[in-house]
């Protein structure tokens, strides 16, 4: 389990914000190791897949429109629990919703400007770790302080 691994994105307003190096510090920090990451224009093909079970959401167009008006930031995240932990971690969908001390809750006061994405299960993460990256762009490596996070 402290393989397990997450798809966090920072959003093209949390990009244009100049947020992207506090999102990283605040998983870094809680202790999760960085395995992949990328500054992209996400491709329309790509978030229509990202997306595909809100196709039919009347924020569907806004959405898609919203995630291509810039580069978004591409991370994949590795530790214990990283999903549901980095969930909490980035808050409330609704940032209205959202706690003082989550990404949303911090950064952000409307839903259609969030900041940042995190996928929301153990099997949504697989499958959107391997839409936004290749297996050859995330790296395997040791951290010198695995020990000091974990028995
Ligand atoms: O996983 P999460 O991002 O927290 O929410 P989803 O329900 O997957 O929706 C994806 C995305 O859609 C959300 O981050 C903002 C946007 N959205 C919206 O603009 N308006 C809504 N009423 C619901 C979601
Ligand atoms: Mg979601």
């Amino acid at each position: 389990r402290t393989q397990e691994r997450t798809l966090i994105a920072v959003k093209p307003d949390g990009v244009q914000r100049r947020l992207v190096g506090d999102v990283i510090r605040r998983f870094e920090r809680r202790g999760f190791k960085l395995v992949g990451m990328k500054l992209l224009q996400a491709p329309e093909k790509v978030l229509a897949e990202h997306y595909h079970d809100l196709k039919k959401k009347p924020f569907y167009p806004n959405l898609i429109k919203y995630m291509s008006s810039g580069p978004v930031v591409a991370m994949v995240w590795e530790g214990y629990n990283v999903v549901r932990t980095s969930r909490a971690m980035v808050g409330n969908t609704d940032s209205a919703d959202a706690a003082p001390g989550t990404i949303r809750g911090d950064f952000s006061v409307h839903i259609s400007r969030n900041v940042v994405h995190a996928s929301d299960s153990v099997e949504v993460a697989q499958r959107e770790i391997s839409l936004w990256f290749h297996s050859s762009e995330l790296v395997d490596w040791n951290c010198c302080s695995h020990s000091n996070l974990y028995h």
